[in-house]
Parts: C-alpha cells; sequence; structure tokens
C-alpha cells in the first residue's frame, strides 16, 4: 500500500469515528419528548381522540426557547403536555381536534391549503367542513399538520392578526385567547413510527423560517408511534 493509499484509509476511518462520536453526544444531549400513550384510554377498537393546539409561543416552564412555536398535546387524563410524540394503536380510528392559537400568513406553496389523508378528504374550521382553504383570503394559515408518509396534509387556519390577547403562554385556554378549531379524522395504518411535522415556514427568526422549532422535535414536528392493538 502506497502512503497516500494509507493517509486516505486513516482519513476515511477518522472520518467515521468522528461521525460516529457526534452522532452519540447529539443523541444524548438532544431532548427527546416523552412519549404520551393514547394506547389504553379507550376500549380495544374504540376510536382515540387526539387533541393538540398550536401555540405562537410556548411561554415560560418548558425549556430554554419560550420565544419558540410550538405543538401541545392533551394526555388521555386531560393534563396539556409539552410533546410531540404520539403512541396510538394500529388501525383505529383518530379523531383529531386541533386549537390553533396562532395568527397565519399566505402560503409559499398552495397545496398546503388542501386537506389530504382524512376520513372523506376534508376536516372542519370552527365546525364547517371544508376541503381546502385559500391563504391568500381571510387571516392566512398558520402550520399545518401533515403526516407525509400516510399522505396527509391539514391547513391550520390562522386568529386575525390584528387580534388582541393572542396566547403567550401554553397551555392556551379556550375562554381567554382567539383561537380556530379545527377537527379531522383519520385511520391509523399498522405498526411504525410516522413522522410528522408543520410545513409553514413558522421558525421566526431563522433561516428561511426553517431552523430552531421547525428543526427541533417537540416543537413543530414529532413522531406519530403505532403499535398493534
Ligand atoms: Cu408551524
Amino acid at each position: 500500500m502506497t502512503v497516500g493509499a494509507r493517509i486516505s484509509v486513516v482519513a476515511g476511518l477518522l472520518v467515521v469515528v468522528v461521525a460516529f462520536v457526534v452522532w452519540v453526544v447529539v443523541g444524548i444531549l438532544l431532548p427527546t419528548p416523552p412519549t404520551v400513550d393514547f394506547t389504553t384510554a379507550q376500549a380495544s377498537g374504540a376510536p382515540v381522540n387526539l387533541t393538540v393546539q398550536t401555540v405562537g409561543s410556548i411561554g415560560v416552564g418548558y425549556g430554554d426557547h419560550p420565544t419558540w412555536v410550538s405543538y401541545m398535546v392533551k394526555s388521555p387524563s386531560g393534563q396539556w403536555i409539552h410533546s410531540t410524540v404520539w403512541q396510538v394503536p394500529a388501525h383505529t380510528r383518530i379523531n383529531l381536534t386541533i386549537e390553533q392559537y396562532d395568527s397565519g400568513s399566505p402560503l409559499r406553496n398552495q397545496q398546503w391549503g388542501m386537506v389530504a389523508g382524512t376520513t372523506g378528504g376534508t376536516a372542519t374550521l370552527n365546525g364547517k367542513t371544508f376541503r381546502v382553504y385559500d391563504s391568500n383570503s381571510g387571516n392566512g394559515v398558520g402550520h399545518t399538520f401533515a403526516i407525509p408518509t400516510l399522505g396527509i396534509n391539514i391547513p391550520l387556519v390562522g386568529v386575525p392578526s390584528n387580534a388582541t390577547n393572542v396566547c403567550s403562554q401554553a397551555p392556551c385556554g379556550l375562554s381567554s385567547s382567539p383561537h380556530n378549531i379545527i377537527t379531522a379524522s383519520f385511520v391509523t395504518p399498522g405498526p411504525g413510527n410516522y413522522p410528522w411535522q408543520c410545513f409553514v415556514p413558522c421558525g421566526l427568526g431563522y433561516l428561511f423560517g426553517n431552523g430552531g422549532p421547525m428543526s427541533t422535535l417537540g416543537y413543530m414536528g414529532g413522531f406519530l408511534d403505532v403499535v398493534s392493538s
């Protein structure tokens, strides 16, 4: 083996070792949100009621980023939890309710304004069924709830941009802050870990809006952890 070949082998091995160390350190340092269990609160085969909220800023008491936009989830016992990892049973109807407390804007991609992958291909906005929301009208869209591998997309219409007493501390209250209620249902597939995320670049103050809360587990994305029922 020539000296050059040896150097490249050693350099190659060094890259592998460094990559491994970075992977381990990042895995230890990055907090993983707690898994919220929705598999046992109801009878086997019964629909799961999954209620979440989207907040413009999570507020104090949730770690180092009080200004970050985030999702919250209501546990089966009715407690709001800062987590985006939800465990649900396979082949089960999920009745999703999203309390949306954030303002919106026109979408960069109008495709995200279309409801997809839900039962009937529809969702409801404050009780009214809709299939598509024109984000260039009204209050625009604040976030989307999307599970790309299941073809699910739900646009979350924003609250008026001139609204007062907008919620800035999670959990937000239906009686105290302006909000929209979006509902939709879908049926879970077989077991697997299905990533979900918001596709609206809502990480204000970060490059193209896609850093910070958009790229941190526990804020604008998480996992639907589907387990056999
Ligand atoms: Cu978002």
